[in-house]
Order: C-alpha cells, then structure tokens, then sequence
C-alpha cells in the first residue's frame, strides 16, 4: 500500500468542486487517510514549489494558491501515487485527456484544481510537510475486501 499528498487547490474550491473531486477518488477506492484545510503561507508555497520559484509565473501561482484556503488530503491504496497522478492528469488541463480530473474540467495550466505527489519519495516528503503523525490515520474499511484480490 501507498500513501501519497493531495491538494485541492483554490481553483476546485471557487468552483465548487470538491465534492465532485473526492467522489472520484473514493470510487476509485482510495482510502481517505488524512483531510483538512488550511490556509497556505508564503513560506510554505515556496517551499511546496521550490523548483519553480525562479519561473516568470511564481507571482501569479503564489497568488493563485492563496485565493482560498485548500484541502490537504493524504490518500491510501495500492500504486496510489501513479494512480493518482493518472487520474489528475498532465499540468495544462487543456492537454489533459477527457477522463482525467484537470482533461475533465479544467482549461489552463494554473487554475488547474488538484495537486498530486510525483513519486513515492515526494509523496513521503509532501505528506511529512503538510500533515503531523498524529493526523493521519490507519483504519480498515469493509470495502478493502470488495476491492482488492491477491494481484
Ligand atoms: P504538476 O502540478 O502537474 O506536478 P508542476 O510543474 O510541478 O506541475 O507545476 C506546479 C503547478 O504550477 C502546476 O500544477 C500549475 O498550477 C502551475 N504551473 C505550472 N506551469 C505553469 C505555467 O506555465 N503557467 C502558470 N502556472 C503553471
């Protein structure tokens, strides 16, 4: 099993969808494992996207970032950091495929709804960044039996 970092950014927020966003991921069956908002400070987003601070749009994605609060989530299951990424889709939403979230429902690079950990090693640091021990939780749902076979 993998653990792997979900933001929803201010850009899902404004237009309301969340709900839509986590639905998909839970009929995925990815197990919610950690969940909250919170309200990111600069230090953080420069922390967050310290491989872009030196782009010409940083300003704008900082910017973009602190429209809203956003919903921090730590997502449980198996290959769920490829998975993810695979349903979140490429940057710009319009190079997205149809039937990922950001080809689904969103037009451009920067407003484009979700962040998803790249790798397991990023997901590690990205989870230990944004969620203390004791906010992450381990449980077993009747679905973990529905959902999985020995493969
Ligand atoms: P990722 O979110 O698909 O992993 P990154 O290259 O890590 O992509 O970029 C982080 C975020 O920065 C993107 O999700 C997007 O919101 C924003 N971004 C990336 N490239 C551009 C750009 O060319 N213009 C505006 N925003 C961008």
């Amino acid at each position: 099993m993998q653990r792997t970092l979900i933001l929803l950014k201010p850009s899902s927020i404004e237009r309301g969808l969340v709900g839509e966003i986590l639905s998909r991921l839970e009929k995925k069956g990815l197990l919610i494992v950690g969940m909250k908002m919170i309200r990111l400070s600069d230090e953080l987003i420069e922390e967050h996207y310290s491989h872009l601070v030196s782009k010409p749009f940083f300003p704008i994605l900082k910017e973009a970032m602190q429209k809203t609060p956003v919903i921090a989530m730590c997502v449980k299951g198996k290959e769920a950091v490829r998975l993810v990424r695979e349903m979140v889709g490429p940057t710009n939403g319009r190079n997205a495929t149809p039937g990922t979230i950001r080809g689904d429902y969103s037009i451009s690079a920067l407003k484009n709804l979700i962040h998803a950990s790249d790798s397991l090693a990023t997901a590690q640091i990205e989870i230990d960044r944004f969620f203390k021990p004791e906010e992450l939780f381990d449980y077993k749902t009747v679905m973990s039996t529905a959902l999985y076979a020995p493969d």
